[in-house]
Parts: C-alpha cells; sequence; structure tokens
C-alpha cells in the first residue's frame, strides 16, 4: 500500500519544493495561471513560459466567507474555491497559500454556478473567461473552440511577452501525453485483483496533479508505479467499487474514506480528479492546434449536453475494471452530474452493475447517515 511506500515521501515533500519553485519563478517574472477546470488547455499555457496552479476548493472552512456574497444553495466546490480568493485577497485568516502565487485567474464557461462566480472575481483577480460550445458533437463546435484556444493563445502571448509557436506546442503536448501515459500504467496496475493500491492514495495523488509542476508529478508518479509493480496486494477486503461524478478537489476525501472504513475497494474513479484528466491523448502527428481542440472538447464533463460518450466511458471502465458496484458522487447543487445520474444508471442496469447515488457537500454532519447506506450497498453487492 502506498502509506508503505516511499513514493509517498515524494509526494508529502514535494508540495513545500513547489511553492519554493513558484516563488522563485514570480521573482524571475515567470507568469503564473490559476485554473478550476480540466478545459483550459494546460499546453499552451507552458508553451507561452508560464506556470500554472489549479485552484479548485476542496476545504469547507472556506464557504462560510463565500456564502456572504454568492447564494448558500450552490455546489460547495465553487464556494470553497471563491471563498479561498476572498480569504486571500482579503487578509482572511483562512488564506489559501496559492493565490497570492498567481497573476492571473483562467476561467471556463462550464456550469453556470461557475460562470457567473467567474463574473465576480475580477474584483479580486484578473480573469480571462475562455468560452466552449456546449454541443461539443455539433460540427461548428470544433471551429469555434478551435478560435477561442487561438484567441486564449494570443492572451497568454500578451501576458508573456513569449510567442507560442508550433513547435513549444508541440514540445508540451508530447510531455503532457507522457504523463497522461504514466497515468494509464498506474490505473492500469488496478486492474488486478487485489490492486496494490487504494483509492485513497491515488485520489491524494490525482489532486497534487494540479499543484505539483508536470516535472514534478511524472517523477513521482514514474516512481510509484515502479514500486508498485513490485508490491504484493494485501488480500482483497470487499467489493470491487468504481467511483463516478464530481471532482474531488484537494482537502475532500471524505465519501472515498468512509467507502475505505467500510471494506470498499475503490479500483477506479470516472471523474477530474481520475480518467477524465488523462484518458485521451492529443494527437502528435496533427497540426498542434487542431489536436488540442479535438481533444478538450472530448473531455466527458456533464456540462456538455448530449454527453453520450460519458455514458459509454462509464460502462467500459466498469467492465476493464472488472467493477461490482458503482457509488455516483455529486456535489449538492451540481444539477449537471445529478441530473446525468439518470442516464447513467440506465445504462449501468442494462449491464446489471448497481449504482448507490450519494450527493454531499464538505461538512461532516451526512457522514454517519452516508456510512449507514454505504455499508448496505457493499453488503448487498459483496
Ligand atoms: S470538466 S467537472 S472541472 S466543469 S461540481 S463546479 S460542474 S456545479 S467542477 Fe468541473 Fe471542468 Fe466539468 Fe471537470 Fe459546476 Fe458541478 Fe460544481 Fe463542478
Amino acid at each position: 500500500m502506498l502509506s508503505t511506500l516511499p513514493s509517498l515521501d515524494f509526494f508529502k515533500t514535494s508540495y513545500e519544493l513547489r511553492v519554493a519553485q513558484l516563488n522563485e519563478e514570480r521573482e524571475k517574472g515567470i507568469k503564473i495561471v490559476g485554473t478550476f477546470c480540466l478545459y483550459v488547455p494546460d499546453e499552451i499555457i507552458f508553451a507561452a513560459g508560464a506556470d500554472r496552479i489549479v485552484l479548485c476548493g476542496g476545504r469547507a472552512d472556506t464557504i462560510p466567507v463565500a456564502e456572504q456574497s454568492l447564494p448558500r444553495n450552490i455546489c460547495p466546490l465553487i464556494k470553497s474555491s471563491f471563498g479561498a480568493v476572498v480569504n486571500a485577497c482579503c487578509g482572511g485568516t483562512l488564506a489559501c497559500p496559492h493565490v497570492p502565487l498567481v497573476d492571473v485567474v483562467v476561467a471556463e464557461a462550464t456550469c453556470d454556478g461557475k460562470k457567473k462566480m467567474y463574473e465576480i472575481l475580477p474584483d479580486y483577480l484578473p480573469t480571462y473567461v475562455l468560452d466552449l460550445p456546449q454541443k461539443p458533437g455539433s460540427p461548428e463546435a470544433l471551429d469555434y473552440f478551435l478560435s477561442e484556444i487561438k484567441k486564449f493563445g494570443k492572451f497568454m502571448e500578451n501576458l508573456t511577452g513569449n510567442v507560442v509557436s508550433n513547435d513549444a506546442l508541440r514540445k508540451e503536448i508530447r510531455l503532457a501525453n507522457e504523463t497522461k501515459r504514466l497515468l494509464h500504467r498506474l490505473f492500469g496496475l488496478r486492474r488486478r485483483d487485489p490492486p496494490p493500491i487504494r483509492g485513497s492514495d491515488v485520489l491524494r495523488v490525482m489532486q497534487k496533479q494540479f499543484f505539483l509542476s508536470p516535472g514534478q508529478f511524472r517523477q513521482g508518479v514514474s516512481q510509484l508505479c515502479d514500486e508498485l509493480e513490485h508490491t504484493t496486494p494485501d488480500a482483497r477486503a470487499g467489493p470491487r467499487i468504481m467511483i463516478s461524478g464530481c471532482p474531488m478537489a484537494a482537502g475532500n476525501t471524505k465519501i472515498v474514506d468512509i467507502i475505505e472504513q467500510k471494506g470498499g475497494v475503490i479500483v477506479v474513479e470516472e471523474s477530474c480528479t481520475g480518467t477524465r484528466s488523462f484518458w485521451d491523448c492529443v494527437d502528435e502527428h496533427k497540426d498542434p492546434w487542431e489536436a488540442l481542440a479535438e481533444r478538450y472538447l472530448e473531455i466527458p464533463c456533464a456540462c456538455m449536453t448530449p454527453n453520450d460518450q460519458r455514458i459509454a466511458r462509464i460502462v467500459d471502465l466498469a467492465k476493464q475494471y472488472n467493477v461490482q458496484g458503482v457509488v455516483y458522487y455529486t456535489l449538492q447543487f451540481c444539477h449537471a452530474y445529478n441530473i446525468e445520474r439518470l442516464r447513467v444508471q440506465k445504462a449501468l442496469k442494462k449491464e446489471k452493475i448497481p449504482l448507490l447515488a450519494i450527493e454531499s457537500d464538505y461538512g461532516d454532519s451526512d457522514k454517519e447517515q452516508i456510512g449507514i447506506r454505504i455499508d448496505a450497498f457493499l453488503e448487498m453487492i459483496a
């Protein structure tokens, strides 16, 4: 298990190293971009000579300050992220240490809650919004998104003073694909029965993906895979579980921890802190801008309509990972993922794969009740 592996120490100590690196970069005038979503192509940011960190909030303690401005009935990820920015920019005691490192936020037009939050964000941080087509399968969508990412490329050039050349972009695409292939290697090991690593450990690694530099992250994952390939796992405790749904930003491990406490064995996560972040590579043989536009529009996020590719992906993953049950995890008030659950459930039912829907926030008050439901679900599918 990861907790006994040296790579765990690497992921723990890498945090301080990364903060020092970002501070040094800022002193040298390198721009740091903050993002909130997988749809913003990192490759363009890096090709412009900038760096990036993801600012999605997974902590409950920054929510109260957000609720002074935002409605309470929006998803906790939005409130937590916004609260962290407000705290940092107004000298709050719960200031997110990452926000002051950022020169600009590059946001994206996904769900309604995020879009409207991004309209308030410029009161605190310079903000650029990347637009997205809502029907990625329509013939016009690709051209539109291509023009949007090219516009974003110009924005990055103006911000950094560097040209985003095709060669630089190709290099970043190659490196990002390398990261994706390493994550495939890691997730491939989880197909074993029993898997050599706990889901909670993988989640913590995946959360680091959004903060560490890509080079640091690759080094850690590569070491982890080397170690796991020579690890004899403990005997499997319980049923093989897939988690599917909303992302679990750093600080949020609630459901995963409960599932494992109850004896479930998490083998794969269909989420932005799981397969959605790395499953598809960018085509290295095409024009780099077109290849990026194609790949990024393939991200199966519930903000898109229709989202058939996500439904097919979930069924495919459930089979590939020999899953006995799916825990469909949504954040409270996330309409996109909550509503899409109906289609996911129907598709899984056809394959006779049971699903348990859990909608939760970042608080502790529902932990016991969730534990009881997970217990009953695991008993049913064992
Ligand atoms: S690509 S999942 S990171 S949008 S959970 S804020 S959708 S109300 S985070 Fe997301 Fe990009 Fe999609 Fe991934 Fe809105 Fe839902 Fe909250 Fe969400």
